[in-house]
């Protein structure tokens, strides 16, 4: 197979991020004076949700026994994780969160090769350009012909709604592509769409069920053993 595009989630894969997402959750709740402490161990069994107003919600459900939900609870969601969003692109915007290790040579040598790049996340527009600006540059969209993220589908990941929105974008099928995920979502959610999907593991999802994934890798720091696995004639020269 001639692979055409490579597609890739943000959260957890281009950028180890979800630390980052939790203690801006922390903030924005403090800020909105809830005593609402999302710890590490805490967190990760709220990841198990994606999608950063559906994991508020999720929390409130699951976790928390005597809350008493404001009137209009959706606006309530919305406002904290609009809270949350300001405190996290500031965080980025401040180049506390860098890409992972071979992601920044990846993206370059593949889009040089013509090789076509695109975007599959949960998370929202603004997240992806304040990590991308700062990492990539102010030019960062150049690499990637569609950037498919947040609300723009119905169903988030594991749902395969966002990675066949972005197929449907490049006019492409999933048999053209691959993907990059860190998740038992995100796979879940590639696979789904037909798409051959590798996977670099982090903290939150070392422990996640990857059957199914093309190849696990810790990281992308040895990048020649990806384009291998890949069947990535790269770099060119
Ligand atoms: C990961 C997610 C996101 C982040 C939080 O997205 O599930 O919800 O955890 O970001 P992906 P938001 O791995 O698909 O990139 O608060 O903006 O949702
Ligand atoms: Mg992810």
């Amino acid at each position: 197979m001639t692979i055409k595009a490579i597609i890739f989630d943000v959260d957890g894969t281009l950028a180890d991020t979800e630390n980052g997402h939790r203690k801006t959750f922390n903030k924005a709740f403090a800020e909105c004076g809830l005593d609402w402490n999302w710890d590490v161990p805490l967190y990760d069994k709220l990841l198990k949700v994606t999608g950063g107003k559906e994991r508020i919600k999720y929390f409130v459900s699951d976790f928390l026994t005597d809350f008493d939900k404001p009137d209009h609870f959706g606006d309530f969601v919305k406002h904290l994780h609009k809270v949350k969003t300001k405190h996290y692109t500031s965080m980025l915007s401040e180049g506390h969160i860098p890409l992972r290790p071979g992601i920044k040579q990846l993206i370059e040598e593949t889009h040089a090769a013509g090789i076509t790049l695109a975007i599959s996340t949960t998370t929202t527009p603004q997240n992806v350009s304040a990590l991308l600006e700062v990492a990539l540059g102010k030019d960062w969209e150049k690499y990637f012909a569609a950037n498919g993220c947040g609300d723009i589908v119905p169903h988030k990941k594991p749902a395969p709604d966002i990675y066949f929105w972005v197929l449907e974008k490049l006019g492409l099928s999933g048999a053209d592509c691959i993907a990059l995920e860190d998740s038992e979502n995100g796979l879940r959610s590639s696979l789904a769409a037909g798409i051959k999907t590798y996977v670099t593991i982090n903290h939150y999802t070392r422990g996640h069920d990857f059957t199914g994934a093309a190849r696990v890798f810790d990281d992308l720091s040895d990048l020649k053993s990806f384009y291998k696995a890949a069947g990535l004639a790269l770099p060119k020269g």
